[in-house]
């Protein structure tokens, strides 16, 4: 495979002194098995922005008070949907439960969230019977083959492990049984299957607030057996010193698996969730091929650094034309609300290789 190909198509963007320009398309890195996305939402790096990684400028997107009955809306998922967009939300009610709700999009921005939350349907009664719905949170969503995955940070007698359930239509949800045993966080799938089996990430964790953990992956013939269990990357730089998690679905690419993964440090004022990125190999994404030295983006503006649990930025998401290579991330701000940042695919690649710890 050529690591350079080129592709070009009509309407993308090139870099010229650092400003993103309409123009005849080159992009250095390929996509794979991506999906054309010509509405992906979409700002241009600020004038004067250095960042690889640049914040929407209507952030946060969705409010903590969208919902009569939300406390937040933070730590959620989106996918392309119908030509629109749906997704999966993490909401916490005034009761302070927690829940996932579906929602809908026309333009990836402004968001209808459904009131009511998502009412699992076990199709084996055993499984209802062994894990009735208590709470979950963080969930992520990716399309695999025929159907969107759902997982998330799932109660199994009221202690987190990860949940798996899908959905065809963001109507009606269907639960499996969970994949681990507690404690586990962090469930991200791969979005297709590699070397015959079902891929997945975990952080395997504790019963608190976790201070420590290491990013793993599990496989799985059929979505039910996880096992063949490897280590990936466990925490290394300052701003990522205690944890770390996966965040959105990789992004496959001629360079290897694009993740975006988020990283805490413990400071003398509690801890700092920022997030960076990193490469792994294709058939074998254990193994890091790069990984960025430094915070690609961590809080510093005001939704990030205050609300409910200060200075949090957690995604859960990003959408990624294969066209043009442009990808917005959502994340969660403070555990309140949601925000999006743009990158591409070029620019990201191209700065981890550069700033790579490996
Ligand atoms: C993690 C999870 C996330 C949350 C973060 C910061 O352990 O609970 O949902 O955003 O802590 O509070």
């Amino acid at each position: 495979m050529n690591h350079y190909d080129i592709i070009n198509t009509k309407s993308a963007l090139t870099l010229l002194n650092g400003n993103n320009i309409q123009g005849e398309l080159s992009m250095n890195v390929k996509i794979i098995n991506g999906t054309s996305l010509p509405n992906i939402p979409w700002q241009d790096r600020p004038a004067g922005c250095k960042d690889v990684i640049w914040r929407a400028d209507n952030n946060p997107i969705i409010p903590r008070d969208l919902l009569p009955t939300s406390n937040s809306i933070f730590n959620s998922a989106v996918v392309p949907f119908e030509g629109k967009f749906a997704g999966v939300f993490r909401v916490d009610d005034k009761e302070r439960n927690m829940a996932i709700h579906a929602g809908f999009s026309d333009d990836g921005v402004h968001w209808n969230i459904n009131e009511e939350k998502v009412e699992w349907i076990n199709d084996d009664p055993e499984t209802a019977e062994a894990n009735p719905w208590q709470y979950g949170y963080d969930p992520r969503c990716c399309w695999i083959e025929d159907r969107y995955w759902i997982t998330w940070c799932n109660a199994y007698g009221w202690k987190p492990t990860i949940g798996v359930g899908w959905t065809k239509d963001f109507k009606e949800f269907h639960q499996c049984e969970n994949a681990y045993l507690p404690f586990n966080r962090n469930g991200v799938m791969f979005p297709r299957k590699i070397n015959g089996k079902y891929v997945m990430f975990s952080r395997p964790s504790d019963s608190g607030h976790t201070p420590f953990g290491d990013m793993y992956l599990s496989q799985s013939p059929d979505m039910k057996y996880w096992g063949e269990h490897r280590h990936v990357m466990a925490p290394n730089k300052g701003w990522e010193s205690l944890k770390i998690g996966a965040g959105p679905i990789p992004i496959e690419t001629s360079e290897g698996w694009l993740i975006f993964y988020h990283g805490v440090l413990q400071s003398c004022n509690g801890y700092v969730y920022s997030f960076s990125a990193a490469i792994l190999d294709i058939d074998k994404p254990w193994k890091v091929k790069y990984r960025c030295a430094e915070y690609l983006l961590n809080p510093r503006e005001y939704y990030e650094c205050v609300g409910d649990v200060q200075n949090v930025t957690f995604p859960c998401a990003a959408l990624c034309d294969a066209d043009t290579g442009r990808i917005a991330i959502y994340y969660g701000c403070a555990d309140t609300c949601v925000s999006m940042a743009f990158t591409t695919v070029d620019e990201v690649v191209d700065y981890v290789k550069k700033h790579s710890s490996v």
